[in-house]
């Protein structure tokens, strides 16, 4: 038997959710583009049963020719496909101290797909979106209670940033039908967003002439400091670098091993809509921060691939990761409480033993 440490008191509430919503295992960092079934799955409520055939995509509200479309009617639009990095805002939430109850995310709340569809912003130019309009409302097909509150999963997105080119309504993942765990028949894809943006399920896309109030954005996905804050929306994906930990793990608990000698590190970073300008690796906390070489993805909203010469010498280590950005926003090595326990992008850390392993 093995102490538990940490993240002591796991409830069987959080269990419930931690098992339903998986993440990546982080050895598929090595990929390029997440195989659909490792893509991480973040669902609030059931993901809903949608009949394709009668499915219908209402368009409405501020606009001058209201639709309604079904999934051919997408279909035959110009075809739009982007390779977007998707990250949950709850990832790392784990690491905090006191944890909110919510998702228990550790790292691996993230994914890479190549995303297919139609641009949204040919859909907004096409139906013509009226005078005053400011927020872009989207609905999904999915229902529970959440803060008290029966609610359909549902986001409001500034028409700004709703009418951004690289923006997907996405009928396909990985170049297959999109599976009912990401959307089917049709999602969003906000690229550079955290993932709580990209609303799956899509079933009416309605503009608005006043600021959207529904749950998710002013309840939920909010930087706060204390429950009665206001607090500041979640947008844009914070930067980060994980690495796919190197060797062999154990079992229970999850450690690394491996054997002494040349080790190639390896890992990816992203942020936002910013580039990556600097990933450093640490091999002990004491150690220095070095560079890491950096290749850039064919796609700026995916992720940018690292690696890292290590000479392993026999012992006990922590591997270390950080990234920074194009504005110099760099990872901090300790997080940062909030109330919904969102953004932690604090620095990972791998413990490794090199031995004969
Ligand atoms: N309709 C609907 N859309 C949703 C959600 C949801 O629960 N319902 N979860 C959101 C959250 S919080 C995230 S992180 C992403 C996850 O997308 P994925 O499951 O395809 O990885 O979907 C977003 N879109
Ligand atoms: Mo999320």
């Amino acid at each position: 038997m093995t102490a538990a440490s940490g993240n002591d008191g796991i409830s069987t509430d959080e269990l419930a959710l931690a098992t339903r919503n998986h993440g990546m295992p982080l050895e598929f960092l090595r990929h390029d583009v997440t195989p659909v079934g490792a893509h991480y799955v973040l669902t609030h409520y059931d993901v809903p049963a949608v009949d394709t055939d009668t499915w219908r995509l209402h368009v409405s509200g501020a606009v001058d020719t209201p639709l309604s479309l079904s999934l051919d009617d997408i279909r035959v639009r110009p075809r739009l496909s982007r390779t977007v990095t998707m990250e949950c805002a709850g990832n790392g939430r784990a690491f905090l101290s006191p944890r909110p109850l919510s998702q228990p995310w550790l790292h691996e709340a993230v994914g890479t797909a190549r995303w297919s569809g139609c641009s949204l912003a040919d859909l907004l130019a096409e139906v013509g979106v009226g005078h005053g309009a400011v927020d872009v409302v989207f609905e999904g097909a999915d229902r529970g209670i959440e803060g008290g509150q029966a609610q359909t999963y549902a986001r409001g997105l500034s028409l700004d940033e709703a009418a951004r080119a690289e923006v997907v309504l996405a009928d396909e993942m990985n170049g297959l039908p999109l599976p009912p765990q990401h959307g089917a028949p049709l999602r969003l894809v906000v690229p550079g967003w955290y993932g709580m943006t990209s609303v799956k399920w899509l079933r009416s896309i309605t503009v608005t002439t006043e600021p959207y109030t529904g749950y998710q954005n002013t309840r939920s996905y909010r930087w706060r400091t204390r429950d009665d804050d206001p607090g500041t929306p979640m947008s844009v994906m914070r930067p980060r670098a994980l690495m796919a930990p190197p060797g062999i793990p154990g079992f229970l608990p999850r450690s690394r091993f491996l054997r002494p000698g040349p080790v190639l590190l390896e890992g990816r970073a992203w942020s936002g809509r910013q580039s990556i300008t600097d990933v450093q690796v640490r091999t002990d906390d004491e150690g220095p921060w070095r560079r890491a070489e950096l290749e850039p993805p064919d796609d700026p909203y995916a992720w940018w691939r690292w690696t890292f010469k290590w000479e392993a010498t026999p012992g006990d280590h922590v591997l270390s990761c950080r990234a920074t950005d194009d504005r110099g926003v760099v990872q901090p090595l300790e997080p940062e409480w909030n109330v919904g326990g969102y953004g932690n992008h604090a620095v990972q850390r791998v413990a490794v033993r090199v031995d004969g392993a």
